[in-house]
């Protein structure tokens, strides 16, 4: 068994942590089996562990085969409870680095200093399905990010979209039991496109404006490398001086936002249902680290109902062109964790682990939650001892009178487990404020207990409309087609009705129209909900063009696949200089053939097919090239595989090049092969194919092939 490194008392909190600080401790429980003998729990070498211990070979086993009773015994207990929400998740670890002091706005530690490094783990995960579910669902994505700071640990516990369903925690529970399966058939898996589900949204209003994101492509994420985060609820900084500021938190990607369309994301969930996981963990090895800046909205104390709204309400947000987003710093995720259970499925993040500089407000949210996470802890880690626990142990010295309880391994010395003690000499001691002791603000509060809420939390709609107005048509287009398909599986046509009417006409009439028609019932409501006030102006604000997805840098397919599909007969020069093209620009680049291995070329320079048409589809990639060659062409053409890997990626408004012959490929897929289609490359030199399908792939999708997705021509026999 690993021995503990023993943490040094004189450790102080002021000391810069090392970069590998967190790395280190972790490599103290990391056990290597290399060169070793085989042992029981108890250190005794095992002689065979293929053979239980029986009388006689034919003979029964016996009780005395510690071995045997040992193996089956650690076996029958490796699963723990999976989290009741965000089960399904994949980790990486790495640090963050603040671009200069921002003593200005917190005195935490961990934000003063742009030379010093702080390590972090992150957990992405999705919320309503279980572990095993697929990645690529239709649902919101958990940001959960682990500071270990020299003054404790700070979690910020966030999502991919900056609102939520609900304004109070009491109904939390509500919201997860309609979303989750069926209690009596537990179907659907992963899936909010059933009956109570919306039957909840429909008689719960403050959804509407997560019920916009979660519509829209927000919701399908291309990778977790490609999303933004949201703290959500509106934090305090306190800086040193004691003055409070309410606060925002952003994560923003650096590779840009992208997604999936839906299509796509359903047959991902087939083909490969560890996508995102796999992304994350694939980027990562490559030397690609998911890169992000943190970003903050700093607003005045005395703002909070300065923008029409109630900053303490989890269903609004502040645009970022009312409040701009400082970038404050950069995260960098660079490393895999080694072992999944010990390292992601253990990790509990705790919104209450705040550090001095930060504090929270009386969002009902995010009161819930200060609950709720330490408490779920008990159940699914299987006591009060998870802090001990490698991958959650702050990096800060832990010394206090918290003792026993299941799996407890610190061995607390001396008789004074209590305070004030004259035993111990009064250790550990409180600290001062000015010696590292956290206190909570002082925030002013009067009131009388009462089972309410308050006025400014009423208006549910306003934002919801602004989310719609803010997006590109085809971008609302999504929403209308995910809420026909959502509401399309609701089995009683009066939840739709009640979708439709109660929510949506109060929303937007257009989008009701589209989707009473799409699903069957009618809109019997025209009275579509007041526009209040979002921002400081009288008039309401119309659109946030930050809230689109489709804005912001084209200019890069770092980390994009490409697929490039060549046959016998192919001509692999031109092949090589488009691979050799792509990959110096950061994409990782497969060859897939008709089979795997050596394809034999006309040139005598013969790719390597990395993998084949039964093995991979078009989904898989974000873009895809056919190579030059007649014969290729020929049999790339009469392979229905093959055939509908191009047109796939058609019809999901991806990038497409043919060198050449391979233009029959193209043109066998119904694809016209005049090149005219936007996205679609073909000509016959390879430099300024490959130019030209950089710039179209940078682009990463080609919306304006949508309107003709439904007319796609059928697939044509190939030309002989
Ligand atoms: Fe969570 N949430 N949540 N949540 N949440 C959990 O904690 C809860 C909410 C979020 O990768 C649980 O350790 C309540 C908002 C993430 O391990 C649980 C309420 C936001 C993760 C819990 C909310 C989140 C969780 C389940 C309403 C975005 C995954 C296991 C008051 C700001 C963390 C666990 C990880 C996980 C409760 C609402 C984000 C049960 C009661 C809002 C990213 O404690």
């Amino acid at each position: 068994m690993p021995t503990r490194k023993p943490e040094h008392k004189s450790e102080k909190m002021s000391k810069p942590p090392s970069q590998s600080a967190k790395q280190d401790q972790l490599d103290a429980f990391r056990e290597t089996p290399d060169g070793e003998y085989l042992t029981t729990d108890q250190g005794l070498r095992v002689v065979s562990t293929d053979d239980s211990l029986k009388a006689g070979v034919r003979g029964p086993t016996l009780l005395e085969d510690f071995h045997l009773r040992e193996k089956i015994m650690r076996f029958d207990h490796e699963r723990i409870p999976e989290r009741v929400v965000h089960a399904r998740g994949a980790g990486a670890h790495g640090h963050f680095q603040v671009y200069k002091s921002l003593s200005k706005y917190s005195k935490a530690a961990f934000l003063q200093d742009p030379s010093v490094k702080t390590p972090v783990f992150v957990r992405f995960s999705t919320v309503a399905g279980s572990r095993g579910s697929a990645d690529a669902v239709r649902d919101v994505r958990g940001f959960a990010v682990k500071f270990y700071t020299t003054e404790g640990n700070f979690d910020l516990v966030g999502n991919n979209m900056p609102v939520f369903f609900i304004q109070d925690g009491i109904k939390f529970p509500d919201l997860i039991h309609a979303v989750k399966p069926n209690p009596r058939k537990e179907i659907p898996q992963a899936a909010s496109a059933h009956d109570s589900f919306w039957d909840f949204i429909s008689l719960t209003p403050e959804t509407a404006h997560m019920v916009m994101w979660v519509m829209s492509d927000r919701a399908l994420p291309r990778s977790y490398r490609m999303m933004e985060g949201f703290g959500v609820h509106t934090f305090r900084l306190i800086d040193a001086q004691g003055k409070a500021r309410l606060v925002k938190w952003h994560w923003k990607p650096i590779l840009g936002m992208s997604s999936l369309v839906w299509e796509e994301a359903q047959q991902i969930n087939g083909k490969d249902p560890d996508f995102h996981r796999r992304d994350l963990w694939e980027a990562i090895e490559s030397g690609n680290p998911a890169e992000y800046e943190l970003g903050l909205q700093v607003i005045d104390e005395n703002d909070a109902l300065a923008f029409g709204f109630d900053l303490l309400d989890a269903t609004k947000l502040l645009p970022e062109e009312v409040v701009p987003v400082e970038r404050v710093g950069k995260m960098v995720l660079d490393r895999n964790p080694q072992n999944f259970f010990t390292e992601v499925e253990q990790a509990a993040f705790c919104v209450g682990n705040v550090v001095p500089g930060i504090d929270f407000t009386n969002d009902p949210l995010l009161q819930a939650r200060l609950f709720s996470y330490l408490d779920t802890q008990i159940t699914r880690l299987g006591g009060p001892n998870f802090a001990e626990l490698p991958i959650n142990r702050p990096i800060a010295p832990v010394h206090n009178n918290q003792h026993d309880g299941f799996a407890r391994q610190t061995m607390n010395v001396g008789v004074a487990n209590y305070l004030p003690n004259s035993l111990g000499k009064g250790f550990p001691k409180p600290a001062t404020e000015k010696e590292g002791g956290y206190a909570h603000y002082a925030e002013r509060i009067d009131g009388q207990t009462i089972r309410n809420r308050s006025d400014s939390f009423k208006d549910h709609f306003s934002q919801a409309r602004l989310f719609l107005n803010s997006l590109s048509a085809v971008e609302r287009g999504h929403v209308t087609d995910a809420l026909s398909f959502e509401l399309g599986h609701c089995e009683r046509v009066p939840v739709r009705e009640r979708v439709v009417n109660a929510i949506l006409a109060n929303i937007d009439a257009e989008l009701a129209a589209a989707v009473a028609s799409a699903i069957g019932v009618t809109v019997t409501s025209s009275a579509k909900a007041p526009t209040m006030r979002t921002g400081r102006k009288e008039e309401p604000l119309v659109t946030s063009p930050a809230l689109s997805m489709v804005r912001g840098a084209h200019d890069s397919i770092r980390t994009r696949r490409i697929a490039l599909l060549a046959a016998p007969g192919c001509n692999g020069g031109s092949l090589a200089a488009m691979k050799r093209a792509l990959e110096k620009e950061g994409a990782t680049v497969e060859i897939v053939s008709t089979a795997l291995g050596t394809v034999a070329s006309v040139d005598g320079k013969d790719p390597e097919a990395v993998r084949s048409l039964l093995g991979v589809a078009s989904v898989m990639y974000d873009a895809v090239a056919v190579a030059d060659g007649e014969a290729s062409s020929a049999t790339l053409a009469a392979n229905a595989d093959a055939v509908r890997f191009v047109q796939e990626a058609f019809r999901h408004c991806k990038a497409i090049a043919a060198i050449g012959k391979g233009s029959a490929v193209v043109g066998a897929a119904g694809i016209p092969e005049d090149g005219k289609s936007a996205g679609v490359v073909i000509g016959i030199k390879p430099d300024e194919i490959s130019r030209n399908f950089i710039t179209a792939i940078a682009q990463h999708r080609h919306w304006d092939r949508e309107k003709v997705r439904s007319q796609l021509p059928s697939v044509r026999p190939p030309k002989r």
